[in-house]
């Protein structure tokens, strides 16, 4: 018979056993806070970073530039890769909410296209790095929508009446209304503001639901027929059934750059860095762009991209190219557009 302290100890020793490995992990490996866009990786880049890097990712998603600054204005995020677009980068290089890049560590920039390098919202690509690039516009079912889709009009026709999603955004669903009656989207004039609220006020009875992640679900399954989105979530789920169409409509729409960038209170801005240059590689960044079906700013790796996807870049029409418009900074008028957007919620 053993003892009871014999017995204790052996006890002790095998939950150490079992327990070693778990704390060990646990406590070894450096850990990175990713904050990505909604279905915007593929399945392998992240195991496959952690292994090579010996990294535990934290991987989390939004599905609004406005969500992604609120949430690291609350301070509470420990961030330390983010993916804003090309206006909210400028937002937080205002706020001082971004850490310059260090360019040494990221050699893998040589593999993007300079076409992309160096805009408007970043000079110089100080804070942020380009990861994809482009449009918004309507997704929709052919098989239930027959009539020729071509303008925004489409997504105001009482006709479609609980078919109908919009992107749960402020500044791309103002940005469409506005552009539907013909004003910038970007405009800061009151009366086209109001003009435009009243539109998307009068849509409000007749649409299904704001939503920016998962829209092109819905119609996958076509519980909405007309979705407001952006371009590689459509194509996504057009590739899976042909009735599924994407369109700019003729009045103009939006083009993005969503870039990736390190918070100022990032807590690992080492593998921050080495993160992005591992998105920057030819064939992760091929993998990914053929999996979410936006445009890549990556020079290397478009010879491995899809075909179908090469060709959306080469045939955008010059037509269509000049009618859209990226979404800018807007300074103190940001409030204006926010108090429309809040009306038409409420209302
Ligand atoms: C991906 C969302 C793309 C964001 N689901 C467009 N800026």
């Amino acid at each position: 018979m053993k003892t009871r302290l014999e017995l204790m100890k052996i006890l002790g020793i095998a939950l150490l056993i079992v327990v070693m490995p778990f704390v060990a992990y646990t406590v070894e490996k450096p850990v990175l806070n990713v904050y990505n866009w909604d279905d915007y990786i593929d399945e392998e880049t992240i195991p496959e970073f952690e292994e090579k890097f010996g990294v535990k990712v934290n991987y989390d998603v939004y599905d609004s530039n406005e969500s992604l600054l609120a949430k690291l204005q609350a301070g509470a995020s420990g961030f330390d890769v983010i993916f804003p677009s090309d206006y909210m980068v400028n937002i937080m290089i205002q706020l001082d909410l971004l850490e310059p890049l260090d360019k040494t560590q990221i050699p893998n920039i040589a593999n993007l296209d300079p076409a992309l390098l160096d805009q408007p919202f970043d000079p110089g690509n100080k804070y942020s790095l380009p990861y994809t690039w482009g449009t918004a516009g309507i997704g929709y079912r052919a098989d239930k929508v027959t009539e020729p889709v071509e303008s925004w009009s489409v997504m105001f026709d009482p006709k479609y009446e609980g078919r109908i999603v919009m992107l749960d955004d402020v500044r791309e669903t103002l940005g469409a209304a506005l552009k539907y009656l013909g004003f910038s989207f970007n405009s800061t004039n009151p009366e086209e503001l109001a003009k435009a609220k009243e539109l998307l006020i009068q849509q409000k009875s007749i649409i299904k639901a704001y939503v920016s992640a998962q829209g092109e679900q819905m119609l996958l399954s076509s519980d909405a027929w007309l979705v407001h989105n952006w371009i590689g979530d459509i194509y996504r789920v057009a590739a899976e059934d042909p009735n599924i169409k994407y369109v700019i409509p003729k009045e103009g729409s939006s083009k993005f750059i969503d870039t990736c960038a390190i918070p100022k209170t990032a807590q690992n801005k080492e593998f921050a860095h080495q993160f992005i240059n591992f998105l920057l590689e030819a064939e992760v960044d091929a993998r990914i762009h053929n999996r979410i079906q936006y445009l890549t700013a990556n020079k290397a790796a478009m010879p491995l991209l899809d075909e179908a996807l090469r060709n959306t870049m080469e045939n955008m029409s010059a037509e269509i190219a000049e009618k859209l418009e990226y979404i800018e900074e807007l300074g103190r008028d940001t409030r204006l557009w926010d108090k429309t957007w809040t009306e038409i919620k409420a209302h």
